[in-house]
């Protein structure tokens, strides 16, 4: 996929240049148990305020200030009127398959105008992709996909994590649709669950 191979290099380049951020990664912005660092996108990049801290690779994209965002008052907005362009923010953090059999995925977002981009896949949604000890990509999950016109409201689900995963990227955005869609308070996290619950050799999905 080619989306994903372009994702993949993205993790290449920037896993070890971010190590003091991947350390940061067991202190979250704004959930004590959220895996997700910055998740609300209150805190800006120093080097540019319209930017969120702690995301990367953002493309079209933009922090927005507003007292109704639904937590804290700012929220990532991403806006695009090409089908089948990038319009996305990306985070990655280490993640052990062995220890964390599943994932708690929540988030709050709203539409406005989204249509699928190339095709009914490119659509805005929260991906997660599984990666392995030798950055091979072995699984993937989903919130989502979305599309038209709504207002804030929350969407949740719990995902299953690949038993070899050692890495985790999410990736927030437009997923190639057009229209408007802004995210706010992004919580992953680890679910307390009986293992023996988990679909046998699932690698991951919607629920
Ligand atoms: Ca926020």
């Amino acid at each position: 996929m080619r989306t994903t191979r372009t994702l993949k290099a993205g993790i290449v380049t920037a896993f070890c240049l971010v190590a003091a951020t991947c350390a940061r990664g067991a202190e979250p912005a704004t959930s004590d148990d959220s895996l997700v660092v910055n998740g609300s996108f209150e805190e800006l990049a120093e080097q540019d305020p319209a930017r969120p801290a702690d995301w990367y690779y953002l493309q079209q994209g933009h922090v927005v200030t507003d007292s109704g965002a639904p937590e804290g008052r700012r929220y990532l907005r991403f806006a695009n009127d090409v089908p089948g362009r990038s319009a996305l923010a990306q985070q990655h953090f280490k993640l052990n398959g062995r220890d964390v059999r599943a994932l708690d995925v929540a988030v709050e977002v709203a539409l406005r105008g989204v249509a699928p981009g190339q095709s009914l896949a490119e659509r805005p949604a929260v991906r997660l992709y599984f990666y392995d000890a030798d950055d091979a990509e072995i699984g993937q999950a989903m919130l989502g996909p979305w599309a038209g016109t709504q207002p804030w409201g929350s969407e949740a689900t719990r995902v299953v994590v690949p038993a070899k995963t050692e890495l985790l990227l999410v990736v927030i955005g437009l997923g190639g649709a057009t229209g408007v869609a802004d995210f706010d308070r992004l919580t992953i996290v680890p679910a307390t669950i009986n293992p023996s619950a988990l679909p046998a050799g699932r690698a991951g999905g919607r629920q």
